[in-house]
């Protein structure tokens, strides 16, 4: 196969020449012909769309001549352990680091010493706060605060004649980017478009299935059900683990309270068909041949987008049983 024997344990020896002519302006990386060395801090395995995500990325490094080898980190949604797999991969002289960033602040210090090292960050996925801008090459990912519209939009329409339409929010990790970006996108729209609503409490889930159950079951016996419109649930784990909440307090999901998930994954689409959820806002995960071209672009010193967004759509009651046999995760 393509991966060079002794991977691993010849890489950093074998890369010195060329890591060392990246140091200049071309950054060209693969410049000894055999592939670039990539490393990847991923933000951990918390969701159907994450493991597909990196399902994604690993077949097409795994499928492309360009990419030697791609050393994969899993960080578990922890910070900390994302700067010590760029730490590693720094020492380890990667042509290029991919990272996902678990939150979008607190990345100065270490991309500055991706930066020293001479080599190139490009972003997957979520973004970093504007002041670390010039710290990454690019970022490839979904536009979240298109999401939020979207969501938005939907619930402006569906509640526009509610006079008092009260919201529950449940939301991804705190400070990461789609957590702050669907919400920004979201409550902007209504605002935007003069919805009158109220949001009765919004806590977050982490995005994972098990907190988006418990935080439900807290908002459940706080505020009960019955004064409730609108669940949004920043994505489908979340929103999922709600569902189970509501059933088990004897209520139904996407009738005593209406639902919208964003990501799509099959079984956000299994709950949309069971009339459980009523609005799904696709995030797309399946942008790792994408990313191949991105990094070896990048490697060359071609020069790209700042931001390059990956195409995604909405889907309605009327849509789910359609679009489920489609979905790939
Ligand atoms: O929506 C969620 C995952 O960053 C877009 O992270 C990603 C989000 C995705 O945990 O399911």
């Amino acid at each position: 196969m393509k991966r060079r024997t002794l991977a691993g344990i010849g890489a950093g020896v074998f890369l010195l020449p060329l890591a060392a002519c990246g140091d200049g302006d071309d950054s060209g990386g693969d410049g000894g012909g055999d592939g670039l060395l990539v490393g990847f801090a991923q933000v951990g395995a918390e969701s159907a769309w994450r493991t597909a995500n990196s399902d994604s990325v690993k077949a097409a490094a795994d499928a492309d001549e360009r990419i030697a080898e791609l050393k994969f980190v899993d960080a578990q949604q922890e910070q900390e352990k994302q700067i010590d797999a760029i730490r590693t991969f720094i020492t380890q002289k990667v042509d290029v680091i991919v990272l996902a960033p678990v939150v979008e602040t607190g990345w100065t210090e270490v991309l500055e010493e991706a930066e020293q090292a001479g080599i190139p960050v490009i972003l997957a996925d979520r973004g970093i706060e504007e002041a670390d801008e010039d710290l990454y090459v690019t970022r490839l990912g979904s536009d979240f605060v298109a999401e939020g519209h979207s969501a938005g939009a939907w619930a402006a329409t569906t509640f526009a004649a509610d006079t008092d339409f009260r919201i529950l929010e449940l939301q991804g990790t705190t400070g990461s980017a789609p957590a702050n970006d669907r919400k920004a996108g979201f409550f902007d729209e209504l605002d935007t478009q003069g919805v009158a609503y109220t949001i009765v409490d919004s806590q977050t889930g982490n995005f994972t299935k098990e907190e988006g159950k418990a935080v439900m079951e807290t908002f459940i016996s706080t505020y009960g059900l019955e004064d409730i419109d609108l669940l949004y649930a920043h994505n489908d784990e979340m929103g999922l683990g709600a569902i189970q909440a509501i059933e088990e307090a004897g209520k139904a999901p996407g009738t005593d309270i209406q639902i919208i998930i964003v990501d799509g994954s099959k079984a956000g689409f299994q709950a949309g068909v069971d009339g459980k959820v009523n609005y799904i806002v696709e995030c797309n995960p399946a942008f790792g041949e994408q990313l191949m071209d991105v990094i070896v672009q990048v490697a060359d010193g071609e020069s790209v987008e700042k931001f390059t967004p990956v195409e995604e759509g909405v889907f309605d009651a009327s849509q789910f049983e359609a679009e489920l046999p489609n979905r790939q995760f």
